[in-house]
């Protein structure tokens, strides 16, 4: 292993950025740069010295972390220099001319996962608490970090491990027609590890929409206020709003945080028969969006009943949630009749964007539609937030069910339990256990330089 450097704090005006080092050459780095040893784990004042002209670089606070107690189990040192857009590099340039190369994406987590410091799935959730935008999603990453999801794996990994144990006595004693555990008692055993991977699974579809996002589009009729409700929702005014029907052509996307809830949120072009070219693609973007759309707002003017058409529309809907929203409240005496019930799964909120009439109820039904067992529970229970959790999960479950239907058959002992086996290293790769070079290439490739 060689000495890695890079700056770790983002780029841009600020008080302080951090340089961070690590590898076997920093207690020698340590000593060109500030001319003796530093005392280990003390953050100590020192003026940083370019180890070539000897010239001052910064005036900085800086932390040997001897090995192995540090983030990536080497040698550490930390800078912690003035920000900004020049002494942060300047730092990092007597770093380098100390010694060190510049680390590669990720490559501080991925010395720290190899040095056993954290496994894979806490490394992913390293990632997601930087890339986390709502405080669900941070909950969630912090439990991933915490290893809850990890203990699952490895009580699951436990499970299948007693369950082979269980056939031992078959294996050994093959002539024997029952021995002191029953074909019952494994079959058992399996269901149980397949029943605590499905409780795992059911996790997956709130999971990755707690990381990504519930992806919720606003459509209807041009001029029907989705532009002012987008913008409302958002709380910036994002998107243009005119009195002219037609004046959203392109989606615009935003992602936000409701109630703590992350949620991609997108306005359309007004649906009808298109007038121009630009309008009859955007349109199109907009059917597009909405054959994806986790919950779709359907807005309509409060108090006249839905066309024909826009009744189609909702009912052509193959969206998870449907809320129709009356909009426009304030224009309409408050007792008039909404007009006909309309087919929205999820009912009506009647909403005026000036007034802030329905705004919170929105919110409220949005979260309620797509996070509704995370809202209401209190318990913090490991969610399964990433694609490769769940591929990884399926995996071991089908070599499970394989398991069972080979017992059924009454495959030998030793050839059925090579499916307890696949299903082991199943959870093992998700835990990163085992990890072939290509699945840490893709996992790390995410982060970015000096994490
Ligand atoms: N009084 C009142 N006017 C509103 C409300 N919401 C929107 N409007 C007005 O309705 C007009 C259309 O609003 P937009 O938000 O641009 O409507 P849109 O559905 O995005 O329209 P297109 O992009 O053309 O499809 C604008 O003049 C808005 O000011 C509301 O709650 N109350
Ligand atoms: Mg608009």
């Amino acid at each position: 292993m060689d000495t890695i450097a890079a700056i770790s704090t983002a780029p841009g005006r600020a008080a302080v950025a951090v340089v961070r080092v690590s590898g076997p050459e920093v207690p020698v780095i340590i000593e060109r740069l500030f001319g003796s040893s530093l005392p280990p784990r003390e953050p100590v004042l020192r003026w940083l010295r370019d180890p070539e002209s000897d010239d001052k670089v910064d005036q900085v606070l800086v932390t040997h972390f001897p090995a192995p107690r540090s983030y990536t189990g080497e040698e550490m040192l930390e800078i912690s220099c003035h920000g900004g857009s020049l002494a942060p590099q300047l730092a990092l340039s007597a770093v380098h001319a100390a010694g060190a190369r510049q680390a590669e994406r990720g490559e501080f987590t991925r010395r720290a996962y190899l040095n056993g410091k954290l496994d894979l799935l806490q490394a992913e959730a390293i990632l997601d608490i930087v890339d986390g935008r709502s405080a669900a999603g941070h909950r969630a990453a912090l439990h991933q970090l915490d290893r809850g999801l990890s203990r699952r794996i490895e009580e699951l990994r436990e499970a299948l491990v007693r369950c082979e144990a269980l056939l031992v006595y078959e294996i050994d004693f093959p002539e024997e027609d029952e021995g002191p555990v029953s074909p019952e008692a494994v079959a058992d055993a399996a269901r149980d590890v397949l029943g605590r991977i499905d409780r795992l699974l059911e996790t997956a579809a709130q999971g990755e929409l707690v990381r990504e996002g519930a992806l919720v589009v606003i459509a209807g009729r041009p001029n029907a206020g989705k532009s002012s409700l987008f913008n409302a929702l958002c709380g910036v005014e994002r998107a243009i709003v005119t009195e002219e029907p037609g004046t959203t052509r392109d989606a615009v996307e935003a992602v936000v945080s409701l109630d703590g809830f992350p949620f991609r949120l997108v306005d359309t072009a007004g649906l009808r028969e298109a007038r121009g070219t630009v309008e009859r693609i955007g349109i199109e973007v907009a059917r597009r969006y909405l054959a994806n759309a986790d919950v779709v707002l359907f807005c309509a003017e409060a108090g006249r009943p839905l066309t024909e058409e826009e009744r189609g529309f909702i009912e052509g809907v193959d969206a998870d949630s449907i809320v129709l929203v009356r909009t426009k409240s304030d224009l309409v005496d408050r007792d008039a009749p909404a007009g006909p019930a309309p087919g929205a799964r999820d009912g009506e909120v009647i909403v005026s964007t000036p007034k802030g009439v329905g705004l919170g109820q929105l919110r409220d039904r949005l979260v309620a539609a797509v996070f509704a067992g995370l809202a209401s529970s209190r318990v913090e229970t490991p969610l399964v937030t990433r694609e490769r959790h769940g591929r990884e999960l399926r995996r071991a479950r089908s070599e499970v069910t394989d398991f069972l239907a080979a017992r059924e058959r009454r495959v030998a002992p030793e050839v059925a339990a090579t499916h307890l086996r696949a299903a082991g290293v199943a959870l093992e790769e998700m835990l990163g256990v085992i990890a072939p070079d290509d699945l840490l290439a893709r996992v790390f490739s995410e982060f970015c330089i000096g994490k």
